[in-house]
Order: structure tokens, then C-alpha cells, then sequence
């Protein structure tokens, strides 16, 4: 049974075609599916954060429909994910727990705190930007249930990023301190969200195979060389700097050369001592018991539709 689901799976992979829930995979391929699929959700629904904390206080009644809408489409896709995680066999309930009991990670960029009205600019243009790059390879992943699930997930993020350069658009040709506002943004969001990409290749033990299994498309360093390239030319439109003197056009190679990236920051905040690893985490425990009562109502509710259904 083994030996005829391995060839079948194998050839799905060497025809560049999909894998879909009932198909034989090895448990390795279901593992690292879990893993990358859940820690995604996780940072869908973790990401809500800083935005959230930013709609009470957004400047007008159109930033706040706005930022509301696009705080409410992470929560969306937070559940698409957690939807094609679950096709693998492992229950919502169980990865949201392995998130509150800190055993899942969730994307290092949510661990910095949003202290300006700018910072919403930044999240969208280079947080969203940054997903946005990583995540259109995403689309072709073999697994049919999370590629299908990113074709939406990035056409929301689109507009995100949009919106995001439209904030800094308008910061940036506003008053002297509302350009620096901007700039400042742009200076802590920039270096964060070129880590999105994930450690350097030769750090990156998953890549290799997630790229041999066609889940990965690119390796980080790829895309994160794709991202760079993309936001010099939009930052000078933006008339705002990129925080990084080695930034240089290079004939040679035909993309932008950057200076090197704190990795060993990285590291610290992935290991939970980002600057807002601690205040995430509570606030999400926090949201989860009080969610309780909701939980508890919808299965009270789903008992007493299928009682009436089985009479
Ligand atoms: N943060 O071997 P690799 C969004 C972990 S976008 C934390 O290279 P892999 C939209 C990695 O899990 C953000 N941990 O791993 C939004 C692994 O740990 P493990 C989410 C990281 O999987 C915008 C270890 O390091 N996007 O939410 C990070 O091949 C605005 C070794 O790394 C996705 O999740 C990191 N940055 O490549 C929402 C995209 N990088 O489990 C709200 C899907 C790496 O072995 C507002 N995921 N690690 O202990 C992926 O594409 C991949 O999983 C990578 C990492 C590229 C993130």
C-alpha cells in the first residue's frame, strides 16, 4: 500500500501536479505542511495586533473602515489557513493550542510594536509587500488545499500593500514631521521585514526539501533578493530612503545589493524575546479565554442541529 501510494505521490511531484487531502504522502511531506501551513495561520491571526491596536485611534472614518477591513481579511485568512491545515489530519483546536502553549511560532515581524500612525504605511507597503512576494510562489505549492487557499489570500494582500503605500504617499508628501514620521517607519519596519523571508539559505534546514516536495518555489534568499529589488524603485517614488547605505544597483548580478541583517536579533525574537513577544502572546491568551463563551455556544448549538437532524 506504502510502496503504490510513494510512486503515486512521487509522480504527482514529478509531473508538478497536486497532492490533494485523500492522496497517500509520506509523513514527513504531512509534517512540514502542518508546520509551515499552521505557523502561517498563526501569524494571520497573531498579526491582527499591531493593526487592531491602531483602529480606535486611525485619522479619519475612511482609515478606520479602511484598516478594519483589512484587519478583519488576516482574521479571514487566519481561518482559510487553519481550514487547509486541518485537511492534513491535525484538528484547529490542536494547533491553536501548540500557539498558546508557545510550541508553534508565529512570523518574527508581529513581535515589533506599531507606535505611529505611519507604522500602518510600513505594515502594509513592506509587511504585506514582503507577504506578498513570498506567498504568489505559494499559489503553485503542491498541496492543492493551502495553493488554492494563497490565490485569494493574495489578491487580499494586494490590495493591503496598496493601501499601505497610499498612507506613506500622502505622510511623505504632508508636512516636515509627517514625512519623518514616515521615514522613521520605514527605518524600524525595513530590516524586520526582509526577515520575513526566513534565515539565510545556508541556515534554512526545511528549504531543501520543501523545494524538492514543489512546496517552497524559491528559496528565502531568492525572494528576499526579489522583495529588495522591487521596493528601491517604489521607495523612490514614495521620495522616503531605505535605511541601508550598502543598497547598491549591481550591473553584474542585475539586482540591488543590501548590507548584511541582524540575524542574531532575528533569533532572539523568534525565540520569543522579540519587544513585543511577551504582550502578543498574553493578549492572544487573553482573546482566546474570552472567546469561551462563543465556543462553547456553537458547540452546544452544533449538539442540539444534529439531534434534531438524527430524530
Ligand atoms: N519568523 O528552514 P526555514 C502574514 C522558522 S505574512 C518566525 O527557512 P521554512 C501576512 C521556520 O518556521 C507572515 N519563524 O523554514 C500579514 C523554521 O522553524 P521550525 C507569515 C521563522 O518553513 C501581513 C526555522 O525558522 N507568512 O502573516 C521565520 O522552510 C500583515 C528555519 O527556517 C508565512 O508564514 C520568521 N520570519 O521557511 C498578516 C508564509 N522564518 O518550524 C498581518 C509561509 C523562518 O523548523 C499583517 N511560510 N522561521 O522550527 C513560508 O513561506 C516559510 O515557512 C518561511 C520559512 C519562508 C517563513
Amino acid at each position: 500500500q506504502d510502496r503504490a501510494g510513494q510512486e503515486h505521490f512521487d509522480r504527482i511531484i514529478a509531473e508538478d501536479s497536486r497532492v490533494e487531502p485523500r492522496d497517500w504522502m509520506p509523513e514527513a511531506y504531512r509534517k512540514t505542511l502542518v508546520r509551515q501551513v499552521s505557523q502561517h495561520a498563526h501569524s494571520e491571526i497573531i498579526g491582527m495586533q499591531p493593526e487592531g491596536n491602531w483602529i480606535s485611534r486611525a485619522p479619519s472614518l475612511k482609515r478606520k473602515a479602511i484598516l478594519m477591513a483589512k484587519v478583519q481579511d488576516e482574521a479571514g485568512h487566519g481561518l482559510y489557513l487553519y481550514s487547509a491545515a486541518e485537511t492534513l489530519g491535525t484538528p484547529r483546536h490542536v494547533l491553536n493550542q501548540q500557539l498558546l502553549d508557545g510550541r508553534a511560532k508565529y512570523s518574527s515581524i508581529f513581535n515589533y510594536p506599531a507606535r505611529t500612525w505611519a507604522d500602518m504605511g510600513a505594515i502594509g507597503w513592506l509587511v504585506d509587500g514582503a507577504a506578498i512576494a513570498n506567498q504568489v510562489p505559494l499559489c503553485r505549492a503542491s498541496y492543492g488545499p493551502y495553493g488554492r487557499a494563497m490565490v485569494r489570500i493574495c489578491k487580499e494582500e494586494s490590495f493591503h500593500q496598496r493601501q499601505g503605500w497610499e498612507i506613506l504617499y500622502e505622510l511623505s508628501h504632508g508636512t516636515p514631521a509627517q514625512k519623518q514620521m514616515a521615514q522613521d517607519a520605514v527605518n524600524r519596519f525595513y530590516g524586520p521585514s526582509l526577515q520575513m523571508f526566513g534565515p539565510p539559505d545556508e541556515d534554512s534546514p526545511n528549504s531543501k526539501q520543501s523545494m524538492a516536495w514543489n512546496i517552497k518555489r524559491f528559496s528565502n534568499d531568492e525572494l528576499r533578493q526579489r522583495f529588495v529589488d522591487m521596493i528601491v524603485e517604489q521607495a523612490e517614488a514614495l521620495d522616503l530612503t531605505l535605511p541601508d547605505p550598502d543598497l547598491k544597483w549591481n550591473e553584474d548580478r542585475g539586482h540591488y545589493d543590501y548590507g548584511p541583517l541582524d540575524w542574531d536579533e532575528f533569533k532572539a525574537v523568534v525565540s520569543g524575546k522579540g519587544p513585543c513577544s511577551v504582550q502578543r502572546m498574553q493578549r492572544r491568551r487573553q482573546a482566546h479565554e474570552d472567546g469561551a463563551w462563543v465556543r462553547e455556544a456553537a458547540a452546544a448549538y452544533a449538539r442540539k442541529t444534529a439531534a434534531e437532524r438524527a430524530s
